[in-house]
């Protein structure tokens, strides 16, 4: 069996730049996998040393057969300090967006993902209100620099993860624990996606702009529905609603949670393979938070992130075929999904668990810095070129 997916449909990969990079030295990320006793169990150091080396892993990508390439903007390379402004750093991003143009891919900049340079969290982060004017006026001074390249844009990347893991789990920056805390990052965070959308807007070039959610499937046992509905509102509602009205909605999914009737993580159902990340392999999650990103908002669907963490490439084709099955389901069902990037590129840095799950289309020798294409990555680049999952 064969489909072909619309006319337009846009194939991509993402990545982010303190995952890529290296030398990130400048953000709050750096700061907490430095700290004694961090969770992080190792610092990014030279990632995939990407800064340098984004001609060549652009125009693999190009090659593979995708049609967009997904990155983040470094806050903290280009407002090293409050108001001071790097031109270089804005130079670089410019030659980044020329290099994706001209390898003929669509570049889809995200300009925050999850790091914030040292001095805004330093004078408060994400539980301050001024948080908001300071994010505006980055974007404000980054799309007037790179408005006229951008083919299109993400305001700030999963903002709900942002202030879960950061101010509740407190596995992210500043690594807190606190309910009050909690709630004000989520009020920053959606002012600070409308006003950054807003600047955005404003500048030069004429591209869609939306926001990026950390999205997923949900479970409660019978009789705790009020609770799945409740904690799907504040994880994911709050900041779906808070795009809406944007030119698209981001959907990012990886699998399944789990509550107790009293609204709790459970951890994964026994039977169910468990990945890497340690959540369940739910390729499932992606169609679910289609349907609800599209049903909250009634914007455009991009996926701007789906994948898998995993040493076995035939799992992740596994995964992606499952996945692109359910992405099938709801354009089927005439809803308006307009894209699909692979989360990622590169093996690179997962964050608080360091460069163990492998999430890349290519692997990266930690050492050498030598890329080795999986077969998956001949492989989804086939369905781009051809826009047909056989
Ligand atoms: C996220 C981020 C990425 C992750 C990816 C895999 O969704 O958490 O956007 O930075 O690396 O999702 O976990």
């Amino acid at each position: 069996m064969s489909f072909t997916f619309p006319n337009g449909f846009v194939w991509g990969t993402a990545t982010a730049a303190h995952q890529v990079e290296g030398g990130t030295w400048n953000n709050d990320w750096w700061e907490f996998e430095h700290a004694p006793g961090s969770p992080a169990v190792e610092p990014a150091g030279d990632a995939c040393d990407h800064f340098w080396r984004y001609p060549s892993d652009i125009a693999m990508l190009a090659d593979f057969g995708f049609g967009a390439y997904r990155f983040s903007l470094e806050w903290s390379r280009i407002e090293p300090d409050e108001g001071e402004f790097s031109r270089s750093a804005l130079d670089h991003y410019r030659r980044m967006c020329a290099t994706t143009r001209e390898a003929g891919l669509i570049p889809v900049v995200t300009f925050h993902h999850f790091t914030t340079p040292r001095w805004a969290v330093t004078n408060g982060g994400w539980t301050d209100p001024a948080i908001v004017d300071r994010f505006a006026r980055f974007c404000e001074v980054a799309v007037a620099a790179l408005g006229d390249d951008i083919g299109m844009a993400c305001t700030i990347n999963e903002p709900n993860i942002v202030s879960l893991m950061g101010h509740m789990v407190g596995v992210f920056p500043p690594g807190h624990s606190d309910l009050g805390e909690y709630a004000a990052a989520n009020e920053n965070l959606k002012a600070a996606h409308r006003k950054g959308y807003d600047a955005i807007k404003s500048g030069p070039g004429d591209f869609p702009v939306g926001s990026c959610v950390a999205m997923g499937d949900w479970w409660a046992p019978d009789g705790a529905e009020g609770v799945l509905a409740q904690t799907r509102e504040m994880h994911e509602g709050q900041h779906l609603a808070a795009a809406a009205g944007d030119d698209f909605i981001g959907v990012q999914a990886y699998s399944r949670t789990r509550l107790s009737a009293e609204g709790l993580p459970e951890g994964p159902e026994p039977g169910i393979e468990v990945l890497d990340m340690g959540y369940e392999y739910w390729p499932n999650a992606l169609e679910v938070s289609i349907r609800y990103a599209a049903d909250v908002t009634a914007s455009p669907v991009y996926v701007t992130e789906n994948g898998i963490g995993t040493t076995d490439d035939a799992q992740r084709i596994r995964y992606v075929t499952d996945a692109l099955g359910g992405v099938r389901r709801c354009l089927d069902d005439g809803l308006d999904v307009r894209g699909y990037f692979y989360w990622s590129l590169l093996d690179n840095f997962e964050w608080v668990l360091g460069y163990r799950p492998r999430f890349g289309l290519v692997g990266v020798d930690r050492v050498t810095q030598v890329r080795t294409p999986k077969p998956s990555a001949a492989w989804l680049g086939e369905i781009a070129r051809t826009n047909t999952l056989e």
